[in-house]
């Protein structure tokens, strides 16, 4: 009896067929990381490094802010031998520009203290300010202002604002801080500027800051 040949039904021709793409794609795929590893082979790690990248920033913005110049400005301060007294204190205050280029809006600030043993029923509006002295007649000295009440820390600028220091040069205002009534309770040595300074000469002092257009610029403030 002849053998009937055998014929494939409709569901075993889906299965060979999709059977058929799936080599089909995994044909493609080898064949794509074969060339893929061929590439790195022919120019190797450092020869892959001289190829150009493509991405071309499409505009440069170059930086347009001037650096700041440094300020070289310091104060140096001599007291006067009204110091040695009880109601007032003498302060000669040069403030230096000691860099290469001309600083303006500078200003000086003493701080003095309220808090030693017969100042402590005083405030600020009982303290005055007045100037001996200015070498260069440029210098204003601004109101006695608060710093830190609560510790009877205040404080008075030297206002230097419409005043240029050419390179190397120096201004030196003379002033006298002391209780309006020139009560003798007024004491200079728990004040903070008078800090580690001599009668008779110069000292260079961070206790006596330094503003630059507002901005601290030399020395060291107290607490506040
Ligand atoms: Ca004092």
């Amino acid at each position: 009896m002849a053998r009937r040949p055998r014929q494939a039904h409709a569901g075993q021709s889906l299965v060979e067929y999709l059977l058929l793409i799936a080599f089909v794609c995994i044909g493609c795929i080898a064949g794509m990381g074969y060339l893929r590893n061929s590439t790195a082979t022919a120019y190797g790690k450092h020869e892959r490094a001289l190829i150009a990248p493509t991405f071309v920033p499409s505009t440069y913005v170059a930086p347009t802010a001037t650096p700041t110049p440094v300020t070289e400005v310091r104060t140096a301060v001599q007291l006067d031998s009204a110091n040695t007294k009880t109601e007032e204190s003498q302060y000669q205050v040069r403030l230096y520009n000691d860099g290469y280029a001309p600083v303006s809006g500078l200003k000086a600030r003493i701080f003095f203290n309220l808090s030693a043993k017969d100042e402590t029923k005083y405030t600020g509006t009982d303290v005055a300010a007045d100037e001996l002295s200015d070498s260069c007649g440029a210098a204003q000295l601004g109101p006695i202002t608060a710093w830190n009440a609560a510790n009877s820390v205040y404080y008075v600028d030297i206002n230097w604002q419409g005043r240029s220091f050419t390179s190397g040069s120096y201004c030196e205002v003379e002033l006298s801080l002391h209780l309006k009534d020139w009560n003798k309770a007024w004491d200079w040595k728990d004040d903070y500027s008078y800090n580690g300074l001599n009668y008779g000469n110069y000292k260079s002092t961070g206790f006596i800051p330094v503003y630059r257009d507002g901005l601290l610029v030399y020395g060291v403030e107290p607490a506040r």
